[in-house]
């Protein structure tokens, strides 16, 4: 990685500095390459923000960001990634922009609008720095935005945007501290105060939309899980003791990208021995021995939309007898819980399910004495919903076709608790991506392999990966 520092000093050195600026006005209506064929379609976009501005009504507008880019180490930063809720509304993918939604419309520049995105345009130091920005015009040519204006004009023409308007919706967006980003973020707040506009925050609307997946989401939600499901099994094929976590952190991140995922939905959780009793360790550096357990709970991120898996495994490729024990009475709760998600059903029917597995199993174990010990070794709530973030939203408490969401039940038992001490280090989570269907549910993440032979089996398996 070169620094930017260099440029800015060549171009001030510029002699020529005329023919940059035609050369930058050229660029603005550079060729945008798209290298992806299956992208959600632009209609489904427009047609989310339509059903959006239905709920707001005339008479309101919407002004949305995404998120701001954040400084890793000094002049670099982590990869972007833009809010969620943005990247649903538009399916716009760069940082430094903003979304305007006037749903009874207005007249911008002569022009009929009701949708404006803002955005960073294509210019001589983005093409030789930066690599590709849409752009305005490619902007709406390409996501079916209706208008799309340079973002240094968002100051500029936002009076003439909200002229009127008697309601407004926004999203509580992280605050942004430098670049473009910022200052339309000023410009905004510096109106709205003006305004004396009380905003309406729109995270309910889109909560109860983004809830319900469409066939095309649904599509993408099944290749996410598949690449998720493949990258738990090579690293079951891969472990031995004796290798890092981090080994096995490096080898699923390896078969989420060779799938196409642009990011990991979260960051691997690869926890062996004790760590398989924290529930999102993430550090990842500890040597792994014969006789530990692994919860590994890792998923890539496709398209936007992340999965949620994990799976609990032996490091050496069998059971000991009491991870075996713990291990069943686990995936007895997860397929309980899962029995009990269909359309109709509401969320109390699922933690009834796989309380009454875990309490009766771990009882049975002798682990617990009566039920009300349960919460010392099971912490956490049964799921999520899963989509665009890992925690997506997921307001219903009924269940309804099109919502996916996770099931994953878990028990920790750490060195030191109030049980034998052979059950101790011993940490289980299984975790399912569950989509309700018209008639029932569908394991989306049935092909990782669940039970104890089928964890056996493909753990016996040479892995092309690490050759053993
Ligand atoms: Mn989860």
């Amino acid at each position: 990685m070169v620094c930017e520092i260099l440029f800015r000093m060549k171009r001030a050195l510029c002699p020529a500095l005329f023919l940059c600026l035609v050369a930058l006005a050229a660029a603005q209506t550079a060729d945008y390459p798209v290298f992806e064929s299956d992208k959600l379609p632009s209609a489904e976009f427009k047609a989310r923000r339509q059903k959006l501005m239905q709920q707001m009504g005339a008479g309101s507008i919407g002004v949305f960001f995404t998120n701001p880019e954040q400084v890793r180490n000094n002049d670099v930063d982590f990869q972007f990634r833009g809010d969620s809720d943005f990247l649903y509304l538009t399916g716009f993918e760069e940082p430094d922009a903003a979304l305007v939604l006037i749903p009874g419309g207005t007249v911008l520049d002569g022009r009929r609008v009701d949708e404006v995105l803002f955005c960073n345009v294509t210019d001589q130091m983005s093409i030789t720095w930066l690599g590709y920005r849409m752009g305005p015009a490619n902007a709406m040519r390409l996501l079916g935005i209706g208008h799309a204006e340079q973002n240094t004009k968002f100051a500029a023409v936002l009076d003439q945007l909200t002229r009127g308007a008697t309601k407004l919706f926004t999203t509580q967006a992280p605050t942004s501290s430098r670049g473009q980003s910022a200052r339309m973020q000023t410009a905004f707040n510096t109106w709205r105060q003006g305004s004396g506009l009380q905003a309406t925050n729109t995270e309910g609307l889109l909560a109860r939309m983004r809830e319900i997946k469409s066939a095309e989401e649904i599509k993408v939600l099944r290749h996410v899980v598949n690449a998720s499901s493949k990258a738990h099994i090579e690293a079951m094929k891969a472990t031995k003791p004796d290798m890092r976590e981090y080994e096995v952190g490096a080898i699923v991140k390896y078969i989420f990208e060779v799938n196409g995922c642009e990011y990991t939905g979260y960051p691997p959780i690869v926890g062996s021995g004790p760590n398989s009793t924290i529930l999102h360790y993430n550090t990842n550096r500890r040597l792994m021995k014969f006789g530990d357990i692994i919860c590994m709970d890792t998923a890539g991120e496709y398209r936007g939309y992340s999965a949620d898996i994990t799976r609990s495994f032996p490091v050496n490729g069998r059971f000991s007898p009491e991870q075996k024990a713990i291990y069943e009475v686990v995936l007895a709760a997860t397929d309980a819980g899962i029995a009990a998600c269909k359309p109709g059903a509401s969320r109390g029917a699922v933690t009834a399910a796989i309380d009454k597995v875990l309490t009766d199993g771990l009882m049975r174990l002798g682990v617990i004495t009566e039920a009300g010990q349960l919460g010392t070794y099971y912490m956490h709530g049964w799921g999520h919903g899963i989509g665009l973030d890992v925690h997506d939203p997921w307001p219903t408490n009924t269940f309804q076709a099109g919502m996916a969401f996770t099931v994953e039940p878990g028990i920790y038992i750490k060195e030191g608790s109030p049980c034998d001490k052979k059950w101790w280090n011993i940490g289980v989570r299984i975790e399912d991506d569950i989509l309700i269907t018209a008639t029932g549910a569908e394991n989306l993440s049935a092909n990782c392999p669940r039970t104890v032979a089928e964890i056996e089996r493909t753990m016996a398996l040479n892995s092309a990966l690490t050759g053993g």
